[in-house]
């Protein structure tokens, strides 16, 4: 029987091929495995292709053994007001949802698998940028460095896939992420991140129940947004709660005697005072500062506030040294 293998099979043997690292061999060969068609003139080549696997697999944990690491590692420096780090299983719409946000160009596959390197894109919200890092599939092979990605970002963005089990395909996520100290939980012991739950593909048929119950047994412990795609109103209400979730405030410095310019405004994190922006901003005014003035629109139009005052997104403050 023909093996009749679709088109893609070939570009992703070829980037199989040219791979150097075992690792980005390893996710050719599953994403290989994926897109070969199953039936009966497939079995020898999935049989293949398993076993290729497993040498590969043998092969990574010797070196790991004996050279102490797992290969590349890949950073992704922070850029813009935070860094929010995608989080997925394979084909959940991880890089779909990074295209929706920023106008970065990730490779979107029908077949999983399809991201084997991170992937960066800037989140333009307001008068801020925030960075938006797209990662490859998470799954039980997926290298050291993916971890090392959530561990370093400012907010997780958790993506399920409606068509699929949601409350297995979390349990899934949370166990692999558990088993590197890394947990969503409030109250749980260990490195706990800031997530949002992204409900993917809610447009698939027979889904709303699922993503009703889902949404009912996890929301007292979850952000849960569902995503409809295509609909902006709810892609400004996405983009806003990434805002809200990152836990930051723009301040907006407004200089003595000139007029209020709403540009370019310093990010800060929830919760600091006017003595900790004049810091940051310079430290001479930290020395110096003998007061500030605040305008906002809850109220301050240029009234004195004090050094210990705590700043909210949105306040203009100017300095008096
Ligand atoms: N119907 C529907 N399909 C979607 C949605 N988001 C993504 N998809 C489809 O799901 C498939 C996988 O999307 P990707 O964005 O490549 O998924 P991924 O999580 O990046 O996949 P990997 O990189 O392989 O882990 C593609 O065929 C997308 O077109 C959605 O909201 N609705
Ligand atoms: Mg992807």
């Amino acid at each position: 029987m023909p093996a009749n293998l679709p088109p893609q099979y070939f570009e992703i043997e070829k980037k199989y091929r040219e791979a150097k690292e075992l690792r980005e061999k390893l996710v050719y060969l599953q994403q290989l495995l994926a897109a070969v068609p199953k039936h009966k003139g497939t079995e020898k080549l999935q049989a293949e292709l398993k076993t290729k696997m497993s040498k590969l697999r043998e092969q990574i944990k010797k070196r790991k053994r004996s050279a102490g690491s797992g290969g590349s590692w890949f950073q992704v420096e922070k850029q813009g007001a935070g860094q929010v780090v995608i989080m997925g299983l394979p084909n959940s719409g991880k890089s779909t949802l990074l295209n929706t946000l920023t106008n970065a160009h990730a490779e979107v596959g029908i077949y999983p698998f399809t991201t084997n390197l991170p992937k960066v894109g800037m989140l333009e919200y307001e008068d801020i940028k925030i960075q938006i890092v797209d990662t490859p599939p998470l799954h039980p092979e997926a290298p050291a460095w993916l971890f090392g990605l959530y561990r370093n970002s400012d907010l997780l963005l958790v993506v399920l896939d409606c068509r699929s089990d949601l409350p297995a395909d979390f349990q899934k996520i949370n166990e692999l992420i558990n088993g590197h100290n890394i947990f969503l939980k409030k109250g749980e012991f260990g490195d706990i991140k800031d997530a949002i739950i992204v409900l993917n593909k809610i447009e698939t048929e027979g889904s709303q129940e699922h993503i009703n119950s889902f949404i009912k047994k996890y929301q007292s412990d979850y952000k849960i947004f569902p995503n409809p795609v295509n609909e902006s109103s709810q892609l400004l209400i996405l983009k806003r709660t990434i805002f809200e979730a990152l836990n930051i405030i723009r301040i907006y410095t407004k200089k003595i005697g000139k007029p209020i310019v709403k540009e370019d405004p310093v990010v800060f994190k929830n919760g600091t005072t006017v003595i900790e922006a004049a810091e940051y901003i310079h430290k001479d005014f930290k020395k110096n500062l003998k007061f500030a003035r605040l305008w906002n629109e809850s109220g301050y139009n240029g009234q004195r506030v004090e050094k210990n005052y705590t700043l909210a997104d949105g306040d203009v403050i100017e300095f008096h040294i």
